[in-house]
């Protein structure tokens, strides 16, 4: 697309976003929205996705060659080819890194940006080395653009667990060199959870760089797609929350956090709901433990509300809602709650304002909205 059109297209929507959007709600009052600070904190959003040309024209290819499972096709072969205005936008936008994405934090008041390849990474990938080149190179990408806008973006790295070894090499690589603050997981690798043993080489290197995971959704397995497209229900719509808070939880029960109790885990959208759920799961958990129902399942050195509190983190994305991000809140700790936008699949500016009218003390919005981001990510 040429520049001017770029240009054109985002007078449109900066014309669009200064509508008085809060009143037609009939909502009292609405504030225009800045970067800045001067709501008293700096916002920073933790899971904002770009994607590379190459990444999506290998979706495209298996979602053409018939080697894409049936979510990649449902996912990547909606936005790689629709010619619908969310699949057009959303394709520009997450390959822009620029003035773009630039415009659009100004226009809603984001100060900073945690940006990582857009889901599933190079993950459904079978040709392993194809896999890390474009995660390698990506990386690269991801890394000058960071360094083109300091006080704009930063990184997480990308990772192919196809090969755990390379992986932790790219995480120590990301983490050393690039300038990255954190590692992104699109939750399964072809259908593989990541407490299986093969992939402890990426959990020793994020112990050793000492920085957080964080498990983003990513298309269904076949073996969990039932009938989920035919209602479709397959995608971010709730598939993806099904999958990731499956994935999360599997890390808990399984072990992992008594393996590497330092280990901090994020992941996006409420929590993937599991705040919600918790004392359900903690409670049945509990009664499956104590009558020995799973011969893999050993009892755990602590309940799932230590873990809950001690080893996970979790961000807003697409769910900006005052009573969810209240319930996480409360459920997770004000120290583990953190504002995402989920740029650019859900670009909202009202949501923005719903996050700054938010009826938490101060304190707690600046840790919601700036510092736990910088303890976290290590700022
Ligand atoms: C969608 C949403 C796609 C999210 C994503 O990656 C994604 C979507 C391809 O709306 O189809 O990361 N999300 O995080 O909510
Ligand atoms: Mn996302």
């Amino acid at each position: 697309m040429k520049r001017r059109e770029i240009n054109a297209g985002l007078a449109a929507g900066l014309a669009a976003l200064a509508m008085p959007t809060g009143a037609k709600k009939g909502k009292s009052m609405t504030h225009e929205l800045k970067t800045g600070g001067n709501r008293g904190y700096l916002r920073i959003a933790t899971e904002e996705a770009f994607a590379t040309r190459e990444q999506v024209d290998v979706f495209l290819r298996m979602v053409k060659d018939g080697t894409a499972d049936k979510g990649m096709v449902s996912l990547w072969g909606f936005y790689g080819t629709s010619p619908s205005q969310r699949a057009t936008e959303i394709l520009e936008r997450l390959m822009n890194l620029d003035d773009l994405r630039l415009a659009h934090m100004d226009a809603t008041g984001i100060d900073k940006a945690v940006l990582a390849l857009t889901s599933p990474g190079v993950q459904p990938l079978l040709d392993v080395e194809e896999a890390k080149g474009i995660a390698r190179r990506a990386n690269d990408t991801l890394a000058a653009a960071c360094q083109a806008h300091p006080t704009r973006f930063i990184g997480m790295t990308a990772v192919a667990p196809q090969d755990p070894e390379w992986s932790a090499a790219e995480i120590r690589r990301g983490a050393n060199e690039l300038g990255f603050k954190g590692v992104q997981i699109n939750s399964h690798t072809q259908g593989r959870y990541l407490d299986e043993a093969q992939f402890d080489p990426i959990f020793r290197a994020l112990s050793d760089v000492g920085q957080p995971l964080y498990v983003h959704p990513a298309t269904l397995p076949d073996s969990m797609m039932g009938g989920m497209i035919d209602a479709g229900l397959d995608g971010a719509v709730f598939g993806f929350g099904v999958e990731t808070s499956y994935h999360l939880l599997r890390l808990v029960t399984t072990g992992l956090f008594d393996r590497y109790p330092d280990l901090q885990v994020m992941a996006g959208h409420g929590f993937e709901a599991l705040p919600f759920w918790l004392y359900r799961t903690d409670y049945m958990h509990k009664a499956g433990i104590r009558s020995q129902r799973y011969a893999r399942l050993k009892p755990l050195k602590h309940d799932l509300f230590h873990y809950i509190r001690h080893n996970f983190l979790g961000t807003t994305s697409g769910l900006c809602w005052e009573p969810a991000v209240k319930l996480m809140i409360e459920v997770m700790g004000e120290d583990r709650v953190m504002y995402a936008m989920d740029y650019p699949y859900q670009y909202v500016p009202d949501e923005v304002q719903a996050m700054d009218n938010m009826a938490v003390p101060d304190a707690v919005k600046k840790k919601f909205f700036q510092t736990n981001a910088e303890r976290w990510f290590g700022l």
